[in-house]
């Protein structure tokens, strides 16, 4: 294989550092409702807006877990401004007679194990940034067992520390690269970037009959987003046939553009070979990856027989995980029968 694949060691290592920076900076997003802070690398959430969904510190940590995440960390400034700047454009419930001005939301900082001794969850974890506010933390003794997990007021994300077992809304966190959109049917590899599923055709045949096969297995031919999801497939293109094989892209339609096989997606992301790619052939309507070790790719005739790459959505989310697409939703139903608590949400 690699036809094109006569390059010095320096080219190659200068492509795959390139493709290293890119892919650390297209890395994952987050589900709808997080909101992303990449100096961390992580989403967070506020959860318990409504006064019943208001949990004590251990339990809403439990509901973080269940999130695939915990209560947040809160490591610099740059993750105080994200927490006010969300807070301002959420709506927190109020109990009766209770001041906005002394309630906050629970954090993950706690000194429950040794008095005035505050740690984040990660026990390993020297807290260094501080952001107490004026007179805190205080243990303040009216409560038997003082004060030792720490809460960010409303109002300016100061802390304040508090008893354990007040219930509070609270801030959950869990890393960008979460499987939050479900698990992948064996035999199919998962890319952290999109969360869908990906999986070798496993015969050389026409790109639309490949297209067919897809669909066969609740899938179609791979739609291909960005340098991180290339480099993805292109491994597991190479674990497997080492050949060039179809993708989804193709100009079959009107109008003689490429497109994307599933839906009429715009294509944003391309990664033609820099010479004898092909894509201005009147001839040459349908696309494959892997002309080169770097997996670049090629238009070649839609009637060639090529092995092939197909996408699918993962079977079904854990449950109370918020699925991302009506897709995964109604693939999750057919598996398991049911929406109620496992497709908890559909954005
Ligand atoms: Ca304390
Ligand atoms: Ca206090």
């Amino acid at each position: 294989m690699a036809a094109f694949g006569q390059r010095s060691v320096l080219f190659l290592w200068t492509i795959l550092f390139t493709f290293h920076s890119k892919a650390q900076s297209s890395l994952g997003s987050c589900d709808a409702g997080w909101t992303k802070y990449p100096s961390s690398k992580s989403c967070i959430k506020i959860f318990g807006a409504e006064v019943s969904g208001r949990k004590t510190w251990s339990n809403a940590r439990l509901t973080c877990q269940q999130s695939e995440g915990d209560l947040v960390t809160i490591r610099d400034a740059g993750m105080t401004a994200l927490i006010k700047k969300i807070r301002r454009s959420t709506t927190i419930k109020l109990k009766p007679r209770e001041s906005g001005y002394w309630t906050g939301f629970w954090i993950g900082l706690h000194d429950r194990h040794f008095e005035n001794n505050w740690i984040w969850l990660d026990e390993n974890e020297t807290a260094t940034y501080t952001n107490w506010y004026y007179g805190q933390p205080d243990d303040w003794p009216y409560y038997k067992n003082g004060e030792d997990c720490a809460m960010a007021y409303l109002r300016d994300a100061s802390w304040n520390d508090l008893h354990c077992t007040a219930k509070l809304p609270y801030i959950c966190e869990r890393p960008i690269l979460s499987s939050a959109v479900g698990q992948c049917p064996a035999k199919w590899s998962k890319n952290p970037g999109t969360g869908t599923c990906i999986q070798m055709g496993g015969q050389p045949i026409r790109w639309q009959a490949a297209r067919a096969e897809c669909i066969k297995r609740d899938g179609n031919l791979v739609t291909i987003v960005d340098d991180y999801m290339n480099t993805f497939v292109n491994e597991i293109r190479k674990e497997n046939v080492d050949e060039i094989s179809w993708i989804g892209l193709n100009k079959m339609g009107r109008g003689g553009n490429f497109s994307w096989s599933k839906g009429n997606k715009q294509v944003k992301y391309t990664n033609w070979a820099a010479k004898y790619s092909g894509k201005n052939s009147k001839v040459k309507n349908c696309v494959v990856t892997g002309v080169n070790d770097v997996g670049e790719w090629a238009a070649l005739k839609c009637t060639e027989r090529r092995d092939f790459i197909c996408e699918r959505q993962p079977v079904c989310p854990l449950v109370g995980i918020v699925v991302s697409t009506q897709k995964s939703a109604e693939t999750c139903r057919r598996h398991l029968g049911s929406d109620d608590e496992i497709c908890s949400q559909i954005v």
